[in-house]
This record gives structure tokens, sequence and C-alpha cells, in this order.
């Protein structure tokens, strides 16, 4: 009995490293004032679960505030370092910076 509760432990805490391990990151770069690449506002595709990760590249202070999306979420404003947020909502999301939309905008496409 105990050999079976260590043995199911054991396949349990295999199975969380196998998640987290398969679990996919994207990066998305926030410029001054663009996300990703200077141009049109770029769309992002995602797998649900993926976590994106907005790196502030610029030297301008930034933030990433959903306006339109299944779930909202927001960063605090910022000039350096990361923001991120694992997606978990399937959808269309549309992300803008708050201080220089609508030129500052990008769209998230969370699929299954
Ligand atoms: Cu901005």
């Amino acid at each position: 009995m105990r050999k079976l509760l260590v043995a199911s432990l054991i396949a349990a805490a295999s199975a969380v490293l196998a998640t987290q391990a398969l679990a996919a990151t994207r990066s998305v770069k926030v410029g001054d004032d663009y996300f990703v690449r200077k141009g049109s506002a770029p769309t992002v595709t995602v797998k649900k679960g993926t976590t994106v990760t907005w790196r502030f590249a610029g030297r301008d202070m930034h933030n990433v505030a959903v306006t339109k999306g299944p779930v909202k979420f927001h960063s605090s404003y910022k000039t350096s370092g990361t923001y991120s947020k694992r997606v978990t909502r399937t959808g269309t999301y549309t992300i803008v910076c708050s201080i220089h939309e609508p030129d500052m905008r990008m769209k998230l496409r969370v699929t299954r």
C-alpha cells in the first residue's frame, strides 16, 4: 500500500515536471513606440496556456493593456524589465500601450 502511494506520488510529480517542460513561452518586444517591430500593428498567435513575456526594450515608458478580449489584464508603466502573463482563454485580444495608443497596439490570438 505504501509502495503504491509512493509510486503514484512519483508519477504525479513527473507529470507536473513534464507539463512544465512543455509549457510554451513567447517573448514580445516592447519598443519606442511599437510592439514586436516598427510599422503596422502585429498579430502574435500563441497556443492556450502559453506564457507571454513582454520585454521593455525602449527608452520611453510604456505599458501593456488589454482594451478588448476574453479577459482584461494590464502591466504597470515600465521603462525596463518584463511583464508576463499566462493566457488561458482563447480568443483575440487587442493590446495597447495606454500612453501611445492608437499608434502602439497589437493583437494577440490565443488558439486551442
Ligand atoms: Cu508606449
